[in-house]
């Protein structure tokens, strides 16, 4: 396999060093007006062979969109050489050897693209692909823009970029994701600054995060002065396996809008390397505990959370304002964009000089390993994934990789009272904030994550100081997405009624405290019970927040039908 890899990216190499000399003239349909750019040239190295390969999605695209773009588009054209010069057994092999972020082990499988069309309960080829999915690359550029010129810049949007979109029905297959996978989403600001006025109901949207941050338990001093105000009109979205596609793209979008818009702020996720692929920074699987939203994915795994389509997509059934919103806004959601640094040597330093001693039920435990017990009951899950509900004393990887059963939990334990209990997993548990299980017989409050870790690894000089660098280049963290069809239901709810508050869930003795993860104090102390499995009473306390809020924003992410036929004309 190896062997037929190198022979393939040699192979595309060698071809590449032809280079595909892109001659940027955008004729824009309806007016005289046509302008010359700079002209980005792309070599045929610039697109990686590791990357996944959408032939199949091309074909498509071109047919359906072949008046709108023009013959000489950059990427379109170098896609093209680069299908014509491969041929179409090299091009399998790509799909075949290249799964970005499809295949880490205990996240439930993505539902069969087959089925999904099937089954006609949605329309993905409408739903922007981030949404129910996530973008399965392992990079990922959120590029914060403000627009200038609305006219042109709808123009442009319209006849260029609308038929880049990926949808959801792209992503569920490696053989129909493009290599370079694109979203778009606005805020209120920017859909207004477009003529887009009909209010969306959503408050928070309407507000914006900043007018929200003092409600979330943010430090505003720490904000990014780009996401302070409401300056940021739109975010895309760029999704691949190598960053000289991410850059690439970057190249093409700001030569087509030119000054039609401004970047604002960047900031670039990226999976961890092997063997931490899939885990957030403190080392964590991520990802595991997500909805399963009825009629998209078909065969929940067990104990997955079931909900309406109408939780995550705007005007479908079970979207509690679903009278109210404009029939456009139909198959978009709410973008909740964080970005939460995360300080790991300091995390990992407050877990060794505050583990509890050992427990009764396992008496000999190292200080490490009482360390990485603590990590876990302040998570609800050990590092692989498995859940302290299930295996309260001691990892077991099997049970985190495998989704049939790592989600297969609810807090309850025949002969213990789950208002009492905490021999089993903490009440402030960071799982058990955020999806309170039998905790509360319904809760309708959930979110679709679709964040990626940022930042570098940990260097050994971090390690052995226990102090993250000062260097703004070395910021680590979580860029934080959820989708949800009401922020005050979704986010915004879980943080402030949830986690913020000490005394949720409701009815337990002890009262639980904070999830000392991401629930916010404005910066004090925090704290939360259950800590030590022999002394539940006992508060662990957290002087300063190991995961801080650098602001962000809140977006709408509309269908691709409604940025074609409504926000873009
Ligand atoms: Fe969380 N972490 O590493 O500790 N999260 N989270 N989160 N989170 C989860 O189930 C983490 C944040 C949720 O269904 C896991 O995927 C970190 C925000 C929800 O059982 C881990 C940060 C919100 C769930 C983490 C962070 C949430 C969840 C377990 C910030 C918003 C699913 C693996 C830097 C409201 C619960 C998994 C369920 C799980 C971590 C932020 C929500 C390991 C480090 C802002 C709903």
């Amino acid at each position: 396999m190896r062997l037929l890899q190198a022979f393939l990216v040699v192979g595309l190499t060698l071809r590449g060093s032809l280079t595909v000399q892109a001659a940027t003239t955008f004729a824009l349909p309806n007016t005289s007006a046509t302008f010359q750019t700079a002209q980005p040239t792309l070599t045929l190295a610039t697109w990686d062979a590791t990357d996944t390969f959408a032939t199949a999605t091309d074909s498509q695209r071109t047919t359906a969109t072949a008046s709108n773009f023009s013959e000489q588009d950059p990427i379109l054209d170098s896609r093209r050489t680069v299908n014509m010069l491969a041929g179409a057994p090299h091009l399998l092999l790509v799909v075949l050897l290249s799964f970005g972020r499809a295949d880490i082990k205990g996240i439930y499988s993505l539902p069969q693209q087959g089925e999904v069309v099937q089954n006609k309960t949605l329309n993905v080829t409408d739903i922007q692909g981030d949404i129910l999915i996530g973008m399965k690359k392992k990079l990922e550029l959120f590029y914060f823009f403000s627009i200038n010129e609305p006219k042109a810049f709808k123009k442009k949007l319209h006849t260029y970029v609308v038929p880049r979109i990926t949808s959801t029905f792209q992503l569920l297959s490696t053989s129909t994701q493009p290599i370079v996978c694109l979203n778009l989403a606005f805020t209120r600001t920017g859909l207004v600054s477009l003529g887009i006025t009909a209010n969306l109901g959503d408050t928070p949207f309407n507000r914006g995060q900043f007018a929200d941050a003092s409600n979330l338990g943010d430090v505003l001093s720490n904000w990014i002065s780009a996401f302070a105000g409401t300056k940021v009109h739109g975010v895309f979205l760029i999704a691949s396996d190598s960053s000289s596609n991410l850059v690439a793209m970057v190249k093409w979008l700001e030569t087509l809008f030119g000054t039609d818009m401004t970047k604002l702020y960047t900031l670039q996720g990226n999976i961890r390397p092997p063997p931490n692929d899939g885990h957030e920074m403190f080392g964590f699987l991520d990802g595991i505990g997500q909805p399963a939203v009825a009629g998209f994915n078909l065969v929940p795994a067990p104990g997955q959370q079931v909900v309406s389509p109408g939780v995550i997509l705007t005007g479908e059934p079970g979207d509690s304002r679903l009278g109210s919103r404009p029939k456009w806004a139909k198959d978009g959601s709410f973008l909740v964009f964080r970005q939460l640094k995360q300080l790991v040597p300091e995390f990992n330093k407050f877990l060794l000089d505050n583990a509890p001693p050992a427990p009764t039920a396992s008496p000999s435990m190292t200080l490490a390993e009482r360390a990485e017990l603590l990590g876990a009951r302040i998570v609800g899950r050990w590092k692989s994934g498995a859940p302290v509900d299930l295996t309260p004393l001691v990892d077991n990887p099997t049970m985190g990789a495998n989704p049939l059963i790592n989600n297969k939990f609810d807090f309850s334990h025949t002969g213990f009272n789950i208002n009492t209990d905490q021999t089993h997993c903490p009440f402030a548990a960071h799982i058990r904030k955020t999806r309170p299980r039998a905790d509360l017989s319904t809760p309708l409050n959930a979110i679709m994550r679709a964040g990626i870790p940022y930042g570098p690894e940990l260097s050994r000089a971090e390690a052995f100081s226990n102090q993250s660098s000062v260097l703004s280049s070395s910021e680590r963290g979580l860029a934080f997405v959820s989708y949800q069809s009401n922020i005050d239901l979704g986010f915004q709810f879980i943080q402030t009624q949830w986690a913020n508050a000490i005394n949720f869930a409701p009815g337990k003795n002890p009262v639980p405290g904070f999830d000392l993860i991401f629930g916010q104090n404005a910066g004090a102390t925090r704290w939360m019970s259950g800590a030590d499995i022999d002394n539940p009473t006992w508060k662990l306390k957290m002087l300063f927040d190991h995961v801080i809020s650098r602001g962000g924003e809140y977006f709408f992410s509309p269908s691709i039908s409604a940025i074609r036929d409504v926000i873009s004309v």
